[in-house]
């Protein structure tokens, strides 16, 4: 779990003791004979961060004062999970916390699962920016995260009778001890009202004003992030919304309660709570006003501090790079312009050249319904003058390609920033592409397909613009502290400086996937995180599975497109044949799945119940007993994921391809020894390139078949049901009833679905799914090649560290390193 390997110091464990008591003593006001649980958590992650702030005072003041470029991660998600024990590790101060603590009678396994998770962010993107936070405190890169701090995290999700509901997330109840609130630091954010305008002197150009007729306050409080081996510290700025006047003290004393209080309770509604939207469209003014809220407080800090020190705008681009996460910030084009513009008096072309020369952006995802468009009337209701300069920046740019020659029509509507199409709408995409310098994918296919699909006409036009980036996580999390039994056996063969190099160093396992003895202990490993997970399991849900099963896991968000009902549609195969012939050879499994599906995606929440039935009816029949087991685990988030990860054999990579834009559980999986089944889909590709395909299951239609069909109009399945037999009957019992007796007609829309319009190749997969499965279940027979494959698939993983990956970004993007 820690780096540190001896014993530690003894004196350096008093310290830390006598730390702790004294937080608990005069900041949580407790004495040890009264203290709870939380109370010593709370003590604990107080004394943590004390050795945080000495670092991070050292690291602000030497950016400061070295004068180094600075980088600025615009994001709406942060997925952060857990603190204590990643702050702790991270400072080399785990194994001294745990001693200290047992000197107080304190098991530091207990206390640490009292912290609530800091769920701000909905999956992939929003965990994305908690690896780079990381990462980037661990290769010094001078970074703020810029982002929101929401009241109610994402939705705790409780399942009743089979459904998910959605209960309120309530991570700040008991205080966040991690967060200092920066009451000095705020900035008056308008919405709404009108624009003037006065002519510019002797044929300049005009200044603009915007009176706007509803301002909101935005707090700062700031979280540190501490790097590997305390590197150094970095900054995660997340923005309070407030009403300007708290309260109308005259309107309530006359009587009017409700009234009085109104105009905060609308300002607050901004910061309160995450939307819970995972590559689908939130269109709601709420959300855009949480867009600009966050973005519009951000740039006016970093631009307030690049003034303090350098004295002028001019210089901006030399000493800040701000990376855009998705098109969320995007209207960040629109208010630097506004800035630069309206409020410092620069000249447009030269504003325009330092907010391109600043700005990047990342896409990931290409589902049309996920790429944010706004309806022209609203923005002009809520932001009027940045549609006058989102106007004005397509008119710039639809001109500038008319003079290099550009006449079809069909094209310049096609990169215009404005779709014409269905109602007006902004493109917030095409605004964030034609506002930054670099516009970047998450893996290589995603990468290609950006320039193919989405893209193709700016693409086009601005052939340098797009590049790639392939995503990353952080081992310190995702393998040091998620799995400190597979830690420790790699750092007692590989040595200490595995934890300081993983990425070049993991390596050197390779040859260990050949030694019998080691690949026995690589299984023990796995067989003691897999009892930590039965017994989880045990207590949540009150089905017992055997640890010594194939434990094939399937966890993420719950989205058509990641094909849960693939995976299902396998299990009520496998249950089929199996209670077809009982007593054959099967390998035991147990099929587990987890995830959220966002709150008014129905067909996603109809899976999950499917996902119930399926479980209940399995688990109930004494034929398969011992064969099969199906749990569903509730409030997949990424504590859960830790639990779950280290003890996975099979790890389910399914989308259909072309529509992952790169996963990142994928290489948490695999840097853990899990086998991978899966299409080649997002980084998938390249994790084959780096593994090797044969240890991996890769199956199904390409991107470019996907593509091929999808043209061919192609989506009709009853051809492909008919000729399987296994699938139709299948699909039979399901729409039948057979895991709905209380309602058999549940899920006849669902299935009749991939009969007519099996829009995301489910039956088209599912034989060569089936196949790939067969294979999985002969590797699985035979150990010695199960676990050669598991050591390399470990070994082979580290190129997918998200130090990788921000060092890509720092030298070729922000240019910082
Ligand atoms: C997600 C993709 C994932 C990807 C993460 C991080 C969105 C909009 N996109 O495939 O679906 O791994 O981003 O890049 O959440």
């Amino acid at each position: 779990m820690t780096q540190e390997s001896g014993v530690s110091p003894s004196d350096e464990v008093s310290a830390f003791r006598e730390k702790v008591l004294r937080k608990l003593t005069y900041s949580v006001g407790k004495d040890s004979a009264s203290a709870s649980d939380y109370d010593w958590f709370e003590a604990v992650a107080l004394a943590a961060r004390d050795h945080i702030i000495d670092h991070w005072m050292e690291c602000t003041r030497q950016t400061y004062e070295g004068g180094c470029k600075r980088v600025y991660y615009l994001s709406l998600e942060f997925l952060i999970g857990r603190l204590l024990v990643d702050s702790l590790s991270n400072l080399g101060l785990f194994e001294v916390a745990r001693e200290a603590l047992a000197e107080l009678d304190v098991d530091i396994e207990r206390i640490r699962l009292l912290e609530p998770d800091a769920a701000l962010g909905n999956g992939g993107l929003g965990r994305l920016a908690a690896c780079f936070m990381e990462s980037m405190a661990t290769l010094q890169v001078a970074a703020h995260g810029y982002g929101i701090r929401y009241d109610h995290g994402l939705f705790r999700q409780a399942i009743v009778d089979g459904w998910q509901h959605e209960q309120t997330e309530t991570w700040l109840d008991f205080g966040n001890p991690w967060e200092f609130e920066r009451p000095e630091v705020s900035y008056l954010i308008g919405f709404g009202g009108h624009v003037t305008a006065i002519p510019g002197e002797s044929g300049g150009e005009a200044r603009h004003f915007w009176h706007w007729a509803e301002g909101v306050r935005a707090i700062a409080y700031d979280t540190p992030i501490v790097g590997w081996r305390g590197a150094s510290v970095n900054t995660l700025r997340l923005w309070r919304a407030r009403a300007e006047a708290d309260f109308h003290l005259e309107r309530f004393n006359a009587g009017d309660h409700i009234g009085a209080v109104a105009e905060e309770a609308k300002a607050q509604s901004i910061s309160r709570v995450l939307y819970p939207a995972d590559s689908t469209e939130a269109g709601q003014e709420l959300r855009l006003r949480q867009e600009y809220f966050f973005v519009a407080a951000s740039l006016q800090d970093l631009l307030r501090r690049h003034l303090d020190q350098r004295g002028t705008l001019d210089n901006l681009p030399d000493y800040a790079a701000i990376q855009l996460n998705d098109t969320h910030p995007a209207i960040a084009v629109a208010e630097l312009m506004r800035l630069l513009v309206d409020v410092h008096g620069l000249q447009w072309q030269h504003a325009w050249k330092l907010t391109t020369a600043t700005l990047n952006y990342t896409n990931h995802t290409l589902l049309p319904e996920a790429l944010e468009t706004w309806p022209v009337g609203l923005m002009e209701r809520l932001l009027p003058r940045h549609m006058q300069i989102i106007y004005l920046i397509n008119a710039h740019h639809l001109d500038s390609l008319r003079q290099r020659g550009v006449q079809d029509a069909e094209l310049l509507r096609s990169v215009s920033l404005i779709e014409e199409d269905h109602g007006r709408r902004v493109r917030m995409g095409n605004l964030a592409f034609l506002g930054s310098s670099s516009v970047n994918g998450v893996s290589a296919l995603h990468t290609g397909l950006m320039r193919k699909t989405v893209f193709t006409d700016l693409h086009a036009l601005y052939p340098e613009r797009i590049n790639n980036k392939t995503n990353g996580i952080t081992f310190r999390r995702w393998l040091y502290q998620a799995n400190p039994h597979l830690t420790g056996l790699l750092v007692s063969s590989l040595g200490e400086a595995l934890l300081d190099d993983p990425q070049h160093r993991l390596r050197d396992l390779e040859p260990f996937a050949e030694q019998a003895a080691f690949r026995l202990q690589f299984a023990e490993q796995r067989m003691a995180n897999k009892r930590h997970l039965a017994a989880l399991i045990q207590e949540r849900l009150g089905v017992s599975v055997d640890p010594a099963a194939l434990f094939d896991v399937h966890v993420k968000r719950i989205h058509e497109y990641k094909r849960q009902l693939l995976n299902l549609l396998h299990t009520v195969a496998l249950y089929h044949a199996i209670s077809a012939d009982p007593g054959g050879d099967w390998v035991p499994r147990v099929k587990i799945f987890a995830g959220k599906a966002a709150a008014s995606y129905h067909q996603a929440k109809l899976i999950i119940k499917l996902a119930n039935d399926i479980a209940r009816t399995i688990n109930d029949d004494p034929t398969v007993r011992g064969l099969l087991k199906v749990v569903f685990l509730p409030n997949y988030n990424v504590s859960l994921a830790e639990d779950i990860i280290p003890a996975a054999d099979l790890s389910e990579q399914i989308s259909t391809a072309g529509l992952e834009a790169s996963g990142t559980s994928n290489m948490k999986f695999a840097l853990n020894g899990a086998l991978t089944i899966g299409t080649l889909d997002g980084a998938n590709v390249e994790m084959s390139e780096q593994i090797g395909r044969e240890h991996m299951f890769i199956f199904g239609l390409t991107a470019q078949q996907v593509e091929a069909r999808k043209r061919a109009g192609e989506f009709n399945a009853e051809a492909t049901i008919i000729g399987s037999r296994r699938l139709s009957e299948v699909l039979s019992a399901i729409r039948d009833g057979a895991f709905s007796a209380d309602d058999p007609g549940r899920y006849v829309g669902l299935i009749d679905g991939l009969y007519w319009h099996d829009t995301y190749h489910v039956c088209a997969d599912f034989e060569a799914y089936w196949q790939a499965q067969l294979e999985v279940e002969a590797r699985w027979r035979d150990p010695e090649q199960w676990w050669r494959s598991a050591v390399l698939n470990t070994a082979r993983t580290g190129w997918f560290s998200s130090d990788r990956t921000i060092r890509e970004y720092a030298s070729e993007i922000w240019k910082v390193m």
